[in-house]
């Protein structure tokens, strides 16, 4: 790995990492000019300089990924697995390390940044066994001697987007089973984020991973190499394509997808809900609703938007919530690890924000700590009296705030959790079976939680959504093989002769019994 010093401001924080696109096994530049990564804690701290791709960049890891498909396809899924095992030992040798550049690149706290490395090392655990298992079926002929079966075939080469809010866990979630069913990648990363990239190829070239089996490209989304990617589904580059990001972005990937005939895997925004009843344990609530909708700023897909509050409790949870939030310490991560939150990944999300105001050395109080004067550090914010005819109850804000809203009953809450046209995650807090029950069932949302958060999923449950949430795919565990593999069909005949399914079959046999008791009815 290079490295250069970084700006003398920021040089306490650690050294500039030189970065590199991977195409073909080799480390290469872009044909544009390199582009820093930019602490969002303190934008003085260079975290690493990347090389931007243009269209020929594209061109060459499409060719280079399809080349490698043609030998890494054959490679069987258990070596493979193997190879993934050691990605992940590598991954778990360097956790507090990556971690680390985690909370310098994207701003969030050590402690979120050990959970998202752990999640990586967990998909990497998970997918290389499932390289000894990768089921078919056996299946019954309708003939004699012959067998059938299925088999999972890898779908070819697969373009992989992602985003900046968790750069290292979320492309883990496709590119681990896309290569352990044999398909072959290009990964443009988040502009955002791109040195935990780096490293996280790092530790697949580390793990040995042959030529070309995944392929790194730089640079930004729109207007950028992550245009040229989408341009790549027209020109046939790609035989699948996963994205991360944003509902406006995955409708185009579908679009180019669409008329290309391919089926991306697409996991999308959310507004998720999260109902408190009268008999629900207000303090485990509460500290669900702070973690949810504060945590990580409130830039997670599955962060908590819309509070539901049932009327009998709602005054008593709004003064103790309000109470939580009013001692939460934030600012910055690097210096004060025990913050809730740090600044925002990029201002142009802060920008986003209605209400929450940003917190500078002029207005600061007890609860801010750390330098913050370089970063956008925002303030939570609380709306209460929110219903859905206002834009505030359906638009995704991707910052730390919430809505509060009030049901009369628990149908009510139901409706106003089912009210956005997203669905990706939902939580409920209440002892009440019959609730849980009609919540689980009635509740549209890809993720449900009883008593737990909206945000959190474990890495071998299916996460995604529905409505703008998503297309209906799903990553983590073997659901995700659904995304990277197509099903093969074989009808394997020893009988050494044509036999023709349902014509040649004599599914009656000879019936034996006397028809002329039946023609007495
Ligand atoms: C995301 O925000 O895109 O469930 C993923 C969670 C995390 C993953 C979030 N395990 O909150």
């Amino acid at each position: 790995m290079f490295f250069k010093p970084n700006t003398p401001a920021a040089a306490p924080a650690g050294k500039t990492l030189i970065g590199f696109n991977w195409i073909g096994g080799k480390e290469v530049e872009g044909d544009l000019p390199s582009f820093e990564s930019r602490s969002p804690v303190d934008s003085r701290d260079a975290v690493g300089i990347f090389p931007e791709c243009g269209e020929r960049d594209v061109e060459r890891a499409a060719k280079a990924a399809s080349q490698a498909f043609k030998t890494w396809f054959q490679v069987p899924a258990p070596v493979r697995g193997d190879l993934i095992r050691r990605m992940g030992d590598v991954l778990a040798q360097n956790k507090e390390r990556l971690a680390r550049v985690l909370t310098r690149e994207v701003g969030k706290t050590m402690r979120e940044a050990m959970g998202e490395v752990q999640e990586a090392i967990d998909t990497c655990v998970f997918f290389a066994s499932e390289g000894r298992r990768l089921y078919g079926q056996t299946v019954p002929s309708e003939m004699p001697h012959k067998t059938l079966s299925t088999h999972r075939r890898p779908v070819g080469v697969c373009a992989v987007m992602t985003a900046s809010n968790f750069p290292l866990a979320v492309p883990s979630w496709k590119i681990i089973p896309a290569i352990l069913c044999g398909n072959t990648v290009v990964w443009k990363p988040s502009e955002d984020a791109p040195t935990i990239a780096y490293l996280f190829a790092r530790c697949m070239m580390d793990a040995g991973l042959p030529a070309g089996v995944v392929n790194v490209v730089n640079g930004r989304g729109p207007g950028g190499v992550g245009q040229h990617l989408i341009a790549g589904i027209d020109k046939g580059f790609f035989q699948k394509v996963s994205f991360t990001g944003s509902t406006a972005v995955g409708r185009v990937i579908g679009e180019a997808c669409g008329r290309n005939l391919i089926s991306p895997a697409l996991e999308l925004g959310g507004k998720n809900p999260m109902i408190v009843m009268e008999d629900a344990d207000l303090d485990n609530a509460v500290q669900s609703a702070l973690f949810g909708a504060f945590g990580t700023a409130g830039q997670r897909c599955t962060s908590l938007a819309n509070l539901i509050l049932h009327k009998p409790i709602a005054e008593a949870f709004k003064a103790r919530f309000l109470e939580a939030v009013g001692k939460a310490v934030l600012g910055n991560p690097l210096q004060h690890p025990e913050v809730l939150y740090g600044p925002m990944i990029n201002a142009r999300h802060a920008r986003l924000l209605c209400g929450g105001a940003r917190w500078t050395d002029e207005n600061r109080d007890d609860r801010v700590l750390g330098h913050i004067a370089h970063g956008a550090y925002m303030q939570p914010c609380i709306w209460e009296g929110v219903t859905p005819e206002m834009k505030l109850f359906h638009t995704e804000v991707f910052g730390p705030t919430v809505n509060l809203c009030i049901a009369d009953d628990f149908d009510q809450a139901l409706a106003l959790a089912n009210g956005t046209p997203y669905g990706l995650s939902s939580a409920i807090y209440t002892e009440n079976r019959a609730w849980v029950e009609r919540f689980k069932a009635g509740i549209r949302a890809g993720m449900a939680s009883i008593n737990n958060s909206t945000v959190g999923a474990e890495a071998h449950l299916p996460f995604g959504g529905l409505g703008w949430s998503g297309n209906g795919s799903r990553e983590g565990g073997v659901w995700a093989l659904d995304s990277y593999t197509q099903w093969q069909a074989v009808n394997d005949d020893a009988s050494g002769h044509l036999q023709l399914a349902q014509i040649d079959t004599d599914y009656a046999l000879k019936a034996t019994y006397d028809r002329t008791h039946w023609d007495q009815l």
